[in-house]
C-alpha cells in the first residue's frame, strides 16, 4: 500500500503531472506522521486530564517529570521530520528547481495575474516568449508584450484558459500586474507566487488529459475567490493545430498594426 492512499481518503485532487507522484508520496508520509502525532497527543491529553485532576493531585509537583521518555519521543519526532525534509522535500525541490526541461517540444508560456483574472501568453511559432514590462500594458496589450521585441510578434494571448498538450513539458513564467497572486495548479502539484516586480517561473509535465480549475493561491483582494481560470490538457495534435492558428492570427494582427503605423 502506497503512503499516498491517505491523500485519497481525505479527498485530495488526483495527480495529473509527472513529478506529482513524488509530491503525493511525501505528502502521504506527512499525513501518516500527523495521524500518529494526533493520536499520541490525544492520548497524552486524556492521561493529563485524568492524572492531574484536582481530586487526584491536590498539590503541585515542583520536580515534574524525572524520566527520559519524553526526551526520546522528542528526538524521534525530530528525526522523522529531518528525514521528511532532507530525504524527500529537498531532493524533490532541487529536481524541480535545477532540472529545467530543454527538449525542443517544451511549451513556453507566461501567466500574468491581475485583480482578478489570469492572462496566458504563449510563445507561438518561434517558441520564444517575448519580454514584458508593466509600462507596455494597455487595452490592446493585456500581457505588456514589449513592442520592440521581435520574438513577441507571433505570441498570442488566451485569457482565462491555460491550454496545454499532454506528455510535453511546460515552462510557465509567472508574473503579476498589481498585487501578489499565486498560480495554483493543484492537479499538476505545482504553484508559484506571482509577485509584482519579480519574474518567476516553474515547470511541470502533464500526463493526463482533462479540465480542472486554476485557483489563485494568495488572498489578493475582494475578488480573490472569483479569480478562477481553466486548465485544459488536450491531445498534442489538437494543441498544435490550435496554437498554430492562434499564432498565425497574432502575427497577422501585429504585421497589420506595424503597416498602419508606418502609413501614418
Ligand atoms: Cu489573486
Amino acid at each position: 500500500m502506497s503512503p499516498a492512499i491517505f491523500n485519497e481518503w481525505i479527498g485530495q485532487t488526483p495527480n495529473a503531472s509527472e513529478h506529482g507522484g513524488l509530491v503525493d508520496h511525501m505528502l502521504g508520509f506527512v499525513h501518516w506522521f500527523m495521524l500518529v502525532l494526533l493520536i499520541g497527543w490525544s492520548i497524552y491529553l486524556i492521561i493529563a486530564f485524568y492524572r492531574f485532576n484536582e481530586k487526584r493531585a491536590k498539590r503541585a509537583d515542583y520536580h515534574g517529570v524525572t524520566g527520559h521518555a519524553t526526551t526520546h519521543i522528542e528526538i524521534g519526532v525530530v528525526i522523522v521530520e529531518a528525514i521528511l525534509l532532507l530525504g524527500f522535500a529537498f531532493p524533490l525541490w532541487s529536481r524541480q528547481a535545477d532540472d529545467y526541461p530543454t527538449s525542443p517540444d517544451t511549451v513556453r508560456m507566461r501567466a500574468l495575474g491581475e485583480k482578478f483574472l489570469w492572462n496566458f501568453q504563449y510563445a507561438g511559432e518561434d517558441a520564444l516568449l517575448s519580454a514584458w514590462e508593466g509600462r507596455y500594458l494597455s487595452a490592446n496589450n493585456q500581457t505588456g508584450k514589449d513592442p520592440h521585441d521581435p520574438t513577441g510578434k507571433d505570441d498570442f494571448v488566451n485569457p482565462g484558459t491555460m491550454k496545454l498538450p499532454v506528455g510535453r513539458p511546460v515552462i510557465v513564467d509567472v508574473a503579476s500586474k498589481d498585487v501578489i497572486h499565486n498560480l495554483a495548479l493543484v492537479p499538476m502539484r505545482a504553484a508559484q507566487d506571482a509577485t509584482p516586480g519579480v519574474k518567476a517561473h516553474m515547470w511541470f509535465k502533464p500526463i493526463k488529459t482533462g479540465t480542472w480549475d486554476i485557483i489563485c493561491g494568495q488572498l489578493c483582494g475582494p475578488g480573490h475567490a472569483q479569480m478562477k481560470a481553466v486548465l485544459e490538457v488536450v491531445d498534442p495534435k489538437e494543441f498544435d493545430d490550435w496554437a498554430k492558428e492562434q499564432s498565425a492570427a497574432a502575427k497577422k494582427k501585429a504585421d497589420e498594426s506595424t503597416a498602419t503605423a508606418g502609413a501614418k
